[in-house]
């Protein structure tokens, strides 16, 4: 068991060595604010393509099959200081070469669907467009992570049409439903309250787990009401 000194000794480090990474990292920002500026740019370039070619897929089924599977798209460009955070896990250097390279959610892209056989559909149905390519998969829906996190990440490369020049840029797409979705935001949003006593930490860690198993038994149900009522209407999606 550490004292008190030891554990104030070891804050007091984690804090001198989180706050020289954090100046080397503004500096860093501050003297290629024009490429670093370009390069988050192209990013917002990349997600827009995605997000249209999502948008163009919920177009389709609508008109096809007079259904809607994507509820909304959230997107955003990783703040400075998440992306500094994930630069010292894995421990990726100050370059510009090096972030683009390693850290591969820069442009992130939500797309939440009704029910779970849409995440796979609308998933396939983007891989097989000519000019995505895979770089990763992770599903988090087959295999839902220890705490109860489920969604399906993509990481693809999508080509932006500039100026003078084509460049494929790196877009993680992060698919749920609707209750996943909802789980994975509050459970964002408790991970950030640091103060808590370890017994309630550890009672609420389980309680979340619980939540989210229920969740995704209610993903189930409501697959499954959709499958019934579409086989009693003879629809049928290709
Ligand atoms: P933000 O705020 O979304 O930018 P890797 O890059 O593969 O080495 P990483 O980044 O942990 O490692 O990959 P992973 O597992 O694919 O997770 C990336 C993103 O998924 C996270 O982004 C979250 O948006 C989401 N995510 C993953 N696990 C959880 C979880 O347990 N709970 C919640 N609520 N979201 C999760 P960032 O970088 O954390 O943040």
């Amino acid at each position: 068991m550490k004292n008190i000194r030891e554990i104030l000794k070891e804050r007091r480090d984690e804090i001198f060595r989180l706050s020289i990474l954090s100046e080397e990292f503004i500096a860093f920002i501050q003297a290629n604010k024009r490429p670093v500026d370009r390069l988050m740019t192209y990013y917002r370039c990349a997600i827009m393509e995605v997000e249209t070619k999502m948008k163009v897929l919920d177009e389709q089924f609508s008109l096809e099959y007079d259904r809607n599977p994507i509820e909304s798209i959230k997107s955003r460009v990783k703040s400075m200081e998440s992306l500094m955070d994930k630069m010292r896990r894995k421990n990726v250097s100050l370059s510009m070469e090096e972030i683009e390279a390693k850290i591969h959610d820069i442009a992130g892209v939500r797309v939440i669907c009704s029910f779970p056989e849409d995440i796979y559909l609308l998933a396939d149905c983007l891989l097989q467009q000519d000019d995505i390519r895979l770089i990763e998969k992770k599903d988090y829906i087959s295999k839902p992570k220890a705490n109860g996190y489920r969604s399906l990440h993509l990481i693809v490369e999508v080509p932006i049409f500039l100026q003078n020049e084509k460049r494929n840029m790196k877009v993680e797409v992060q698919f749920r439903t609707i209750a996943m979705d909802f789980w994975a935001s509050l459970e964002h949003k408790l991970r950030y309250k640091k103060n808590l006593p370890q017994e309630m930490t550890q009672y609420l860690e389980q309680e979340l787990y619980e939540c989210a198993e229920l969740s995704a038994g209610l993903d189930e149900r409501m697959q499954r009401i959709r499958n019934l009522i579409a086989e009693e209407i003879g629809e049928t999606v290709e």
